[in-house]
Parts: structure tokens; C-alpha cells; sequence
């Protein structure tokens, strides 16, 4: 994998900066992004003894901009060989009678738009240089709905659709799509979800071992390292505690 060369969206936090940790131990060269300009530049200032960094920040809502900043990457970066779709969060959990319609523009645009925004320009030169790994971050509220999900399960629900569509039109050109789809993982995810409210952030967590960013990274470490004529299409990755989105042992 040395050498190789990742671009990771929603490296700032949880799984993307997990993953671009892991990705740096293995010689991989890292295009990160992200809107907190200052966690990109601690972020590579940490990585980059090990590897060359390079910082794209973006809001992925923004199509220009995620297309300029694509465009503005230095030569030294632009065969990208493993894209990772990680940038996205949950806003808002309630009855879809009460849910925000700011809120599910949010998770459309971010999760599902963004997500696409950045595939198209990225996935043109992988076709052209006829290989390519993509990783779609999806969720398993990509494959079940569960009380109050209702729009985050539908952009995670989109999401899983398109990581099939790709794998149908890509694999002819030497590209592997697979996602990878998290239960209960410890990050900033319910931070975002609540708004800033720690408490009830928290509470989501307690009771239980949930995974850890690093889990996932691992995870997607396994998956682009697999030999060439191995695709990892669709994985699922649950704490051992959980069972489906709504069954969790938190006795613990
Ligand atoms: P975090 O909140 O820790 O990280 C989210 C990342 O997405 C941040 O780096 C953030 O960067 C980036 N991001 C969010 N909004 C935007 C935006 N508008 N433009 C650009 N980047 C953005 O959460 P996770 O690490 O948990 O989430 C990563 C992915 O994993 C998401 O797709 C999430 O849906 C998925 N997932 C998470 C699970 C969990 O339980 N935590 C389980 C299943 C899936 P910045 O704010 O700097 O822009
Ligand atoms: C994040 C996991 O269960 O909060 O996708 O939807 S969950």
C-alpha cells in the first residue's frame, strides 16, 4: 500500500482522522478533508513525517467549491488511487411530524449530494486510469429504519444504493466499490446529532462497549489492502452489544 495515494472526506473527526492515522502507519499519502481548517492543518502537521499531506477544506454541500478544491490539487497528489466517502452526520432525531426540514436538507446535502458532488470529480480520473478504490461510509440505518431515522435512514438507505450502482458501472474500468456500514461507533456523531448536547450525546454510548473509530478505520484499512482481485462489496460492523439499530444490550 506505500505510496498509494487516499483522499479522505470528513477527516477532522472520529472515522475519516482514524483512518487517515491508520492510512499514514502504512505509508499511504493523504488528501484530507473538511470545514475545520484547523484540525486539517494539526492533522497534517502530526502526519506528515510519515507521509505527504495535502489539505483541502470544503463545505461538501457547496458543489463549486468541492469542485475547485478537487481541481486545485497539486500534481503531486492527483493520480488518487483509494477515495474515501466518510464526510456525513445525523442532524436531528424526532417523529417525521416534528423533524426540522432544515435538519433533513442538511443529511440530503451532505450525506447523500455531498457524497456525489465529490464522487463526480474524482471517479472521471479513475476511469481514465482504469483503477481506483472507493469506500463508501454507509451505516446500518442504510439497511433498516428505525424510530425518529426516518431522513438519516433514507440518506444512509441512498447512499447504500449508490454504492451498488457505482460497483455496476465502475467494475468494468478496474474500480472497486464497497461500503462499509457501522452500527453504535464513539465519535462526534451524536454531538452533531444532538446539537451540542453532551448529556443526551452521551447517554447514546453508556451502558455498553460501542465501537471506536479505530475499529472502522481498521476495517477500511483490511478492505483497500486486499489483493487486486478482491472487492469487499458490503460490509456490516456492529459493537457486540448491538444486535439492530434498536436492539442494544446496555446492561453492561
Ligand atoms: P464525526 O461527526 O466524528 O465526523 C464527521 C465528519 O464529517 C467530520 O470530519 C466533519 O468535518 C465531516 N463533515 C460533516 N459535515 C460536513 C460538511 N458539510 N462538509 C464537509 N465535511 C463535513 O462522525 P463519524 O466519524 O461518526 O461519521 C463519519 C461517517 O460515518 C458519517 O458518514 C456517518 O454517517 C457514518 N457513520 C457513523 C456512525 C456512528 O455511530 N458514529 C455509524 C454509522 C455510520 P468538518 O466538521 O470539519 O467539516
Ligand atoms: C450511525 C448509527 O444507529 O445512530 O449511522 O444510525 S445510528
Amino acid at each position: 500500500m506505500k505510496d498509494k495515494i487516499a483522499l479522505i472526506t470528513g477527516a477532522t473527526s472520529g472515522i475519516g482522522e482514524a483512518t487517515a492515522k491508520l492510512f499514514a502507519n502504512h505509508g499511504i499519502h493523504l488528501i484530507l478533508c473538511g470545514r475545520r481548517e484547523e484540525r486539517l492543518e494539526k492533522l497534517k502537521q502530526e502526519l506528515s513525517s510519515k507521509v505527504k499531506v495535502h489539505t483541502l477544506k470544503f463545505d461538501i454541500r457547496n458543489k463549486e467549491h468541492v469542485f475547485e478544491a478537487i481541481k486545485s490539487i497539486p500534481s503531486a497528489f492527483k493520480k488518487i488511487d483509494i477515495l474515501i466517502n466518510n464526510a456525513g452526520n445525523a442532524h436531528g432525531l424526532s417523529p417525521i411530524d416534528k423533524g426540522e426540514i432544515s435538519d433533513w436538507e442538511a443529511m440530503i446535502d451532505i450525506n447523500v449530494k455531498g457524497l456525489l458532488y465529490v464522487s463526480k470529480a474524482i471517479v472521471p480520473t479513475m476511469v481514465g486510469q482504469k483503477s481506483g478504490h472507493i469506500i463508501n461510509i454507509g451505516s446500518t440505518a442504510g439497511k433498516e429504519v428505525y424510530p425518529n431515522g426516518n431522513v438519516y435512514c433514507a440518506s444512509k438507505h441512498a447512499v447504500d444504493a449508490i454504492n451498488q450502482g457505482m460497483r455496476i458501472d465502475l467494475h468494468a474500468h478496474g474500480i472497486r466499490v464497497g461500503a462499509i456500514n457501522p452500527g453504535l461507533v464513539e465519535t462526534e456523531f451524536s454531538q452533531v446529532r444532538f446539537k451540542g448536547d453532551t448529556e443526551k450525546a452521551d447517554a447514546v454510548y453508556k451502558g455498553f462497549s460501542p465501537l471506536k473509530p479505530e475499529d472502522i478505520a481498521d476495517i477500511i484499512y483490511f478492505t483497500v489492502s486486499r489483493p487486486a482481485h478482491v472487492n469487499i462489496a458490503d460490509l456490516i460492523v456492529m459493537p457486540s452489544d448491538q444486535a439492530t439499530s434498536t436492539i442494544v444490550n446496555k446492561n453492561n
